[in-house]
Formats: structure tokens, C-alpha cells, sequence
């Protein structure tokens, strides 16, 4: 089983085989579990009970990005934020923050964040710096566009080619800006339609030999109705845990996902099967 570090100023990830990050929306509107943990008290709560399931860590976001979404301020985003990582930070649990503005990276980082998941892939030097400064990792993500725009007309001639060659660039970059450590994630479903995500999972491999840890995230997200998970976002764990073993299988490092406990089972049971094989 491969093995995974992450190293940072705030303690170092560490992580054999696929790990599980746990999402903790504080939106009142994200697609998934829009409002439920809108308060610092229930998002910290949320996110102690996703560690207690088996989440490495957390990932604390303010903004949805779903398809179609308007961005907020960045004074709203870190007011949402700040208050739950830095209460995370004080208990010793792991945190990412989820967000593209350097602002709220910034006041994240400050509060105790361990890493930033960028889903503008260090695109903004603002962000690379941020983080090299701060000597924390990030995620690099790829997105074609913008949130309220992504999903209009997405074109790419060779989609792996592509964001293969966007992620190698950035995590070069980071590398040459000095942030400690990098997670690569191809943003299923960011400026993709269901054939591009498609196309990225299932060759997944070819960007898991790009030699540094691979995130996927498809958890709940529309494009698993092409798969059959039809009903509401809340509905569609089980497919997403369906998608996460495959990319698992294919190199994946760590899924980013609602439903930790379904995901630390069927991951543990994935590995003892294969195990049992040889
Ligand atoms: N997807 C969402 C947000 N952040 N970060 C990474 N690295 N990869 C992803 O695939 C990814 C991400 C989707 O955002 P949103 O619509 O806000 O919903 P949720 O946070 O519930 O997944």
C-alpha cells in the first residue's frame, strides 16, 4: 500500500493507502447539506463526529461552488470560516480551508488551518506565496472557468492531456515557491461535462503517475446521476462511495466526501479484499 506524507507548520499528514477528508459546509446554501451546519457550534460538532469516523481531516468551506453559484465577499466567506477552524485549530483537529480568495486563506491560516484546498489551483500568485510563506500544503484543483459559468459550454481537445498538464504546471510552481507539500485533484465536475469526468476517472492513472498524491471529490455531485443515483444530493452516497473505491483502485490518495463513515468501511474493506488476494 502506498504511503502519503504531507508535511506542514501545523504538523504533518500522514497516511497509507486512500484517506478520507471530511467536508464541513458553513453555507447556507451549498448543494449537498445547504444550512445544516450554518453556526460555528454545529459545524464543529459535524466535524468532531467526521473525525470520530475515520476523516484524516476536515475541510471547512463558506462559499459554495456548485454549478451556476455567485461568489460572496470575502469579509462574509472568512466571517463563516474563521470561527470554526480556529475552534477545530484549539481542539488539535486537522483543517483544510476551502476557498480561492487570498483573504480568506490568509485569515485561515492565522486561525490554525493545516493546508488550503484552492479550487483555483494556486492559479493566483497570491495564493502559491500565502501558502509558502505560511509553510502549509495545498490542494492544487483544476477548474475550467468559473463557478457561474463552468457548466455552459466546457471544451477541451484531449481533457486528460490537459489537466494533466495543469496540474504538473502548478505543482511546479508551488514546488519553486517553496509550499511544503501538494494534493493534486483533476475538480470533477468543474468546467466538465459528465464525458469529461468520466473520461478523468476512469484514467485516472495517468495523472497518478504525475508521483504526487492524487484528491478526487465526486460526493453527491449532479454528474453521479448520470450514473444512476437520481433523487436529491443526500441520496447519492452510495454511489459516491461507488466512484470513490474505483478511483481508489486507480491511485487515489485521499476522497474528499460527506458521508465518512459509509467511505472508512468500504475503504478498509476494498483494501483487506485485495489484500486477501495475494
Ligand atoms: N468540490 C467542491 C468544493 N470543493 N475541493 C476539491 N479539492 N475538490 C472538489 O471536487 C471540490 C472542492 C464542491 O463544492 P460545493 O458545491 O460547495 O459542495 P460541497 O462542498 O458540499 O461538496
Amino acid at each position: 500500500m502506498n504511503r502519503f506524507e504531507l508535511p506542514g507548520a501545523r504538523g504533518t499528514l500522514r497516511w497509507q493507502g486512500t484517506a478520507v477528508m471530511g467536508i464541513v459546509n458553513v453555507t447556507p446554501d451549498s448543494f449537498s447539506d445547504g444550512g445544516r451546519h450554518a453556526d460555528v457550534a454545529s459545524a464543529v460538532e459535524h466535524a468532531l463526529q467526521l473525525m470520530n469516523d475515520g476523516a484524516l481531516l476536515v475541510d471547512v468551506g463558506g462559499e459554495s461552488t456548485r454549478p451556476g453559484s455567485d461568489s460572496i465577499s470575502a469579509a462574509e466567506e472568512t466571517a463563516r470560516t474563521v470561527p470554526v477552524i480556529r475552534a477545530l485549530a484549539e481542539l488539535g483537529v486537522p483543517c483544510s480551508i476551502d476557498t480561492r480568495k487570498p483573504e480568506v486563506a490568509e485569515a485561515a491560516l492565522a486561525a490554525g488551518a493545516w493546508l488550503v484546498n484552492d479550487i483555483g489551483g494556486l492559479r493566483d500568485p497570491r495564493m502559491l506565496s500565502l501558502c509558502a510563506e505560511a509553510a502549509v500544503p495545498a490542494v492544487i484543483m483544476h477548474m475550467q472557468g468559473e463557478p457561474r459559468t463552468m457548466q455552459d459550454d466546457p471544451v477541451y481537445g484531449d481533457v486528460v492531456a490537459e489537466v494533466r498538464h495543469m496540474l504538473h504546471e502548478q505543482a511546479e510552481a508551488a514546488a519553486a515557491a517553496g509550499v511544503p507539500g501538494v494534493l493534486l485533484d483533476p475538480g470533477i465536475g468543474f468546467g466538465k461535462t459528465v464525458q469529461h469526468n468520466l473520461t478523468l476517472l476512469l484514467r485516472l492513472g495517468q495523472l497518478a503517475d504525475l508521483e504526487l498524491p492524487l484528491l478526487v471529490g465526486v460526493s453527491r455531485k449532479g454528474f453521479l446521476k448520470s450514473l444512476g443515483a437520481s433523487g436529491e444530493p443526500a441520496s447519492r452516497d452510495a454511489a459516491s462511495v461507488a466512484v470513490h473505491l474505483d478511483a481508489a483502485r486507480r491511485g487515489a490518495a485521499m476522497v474528499r466526501v460527506h458521508d465518512v463513515a459509509s467511505h472508512v468501511q468500504a475503504l478498509a474493506a476494498q483494501t483487506a479484499l485485495l489484500e486477501a488476494e495475494v
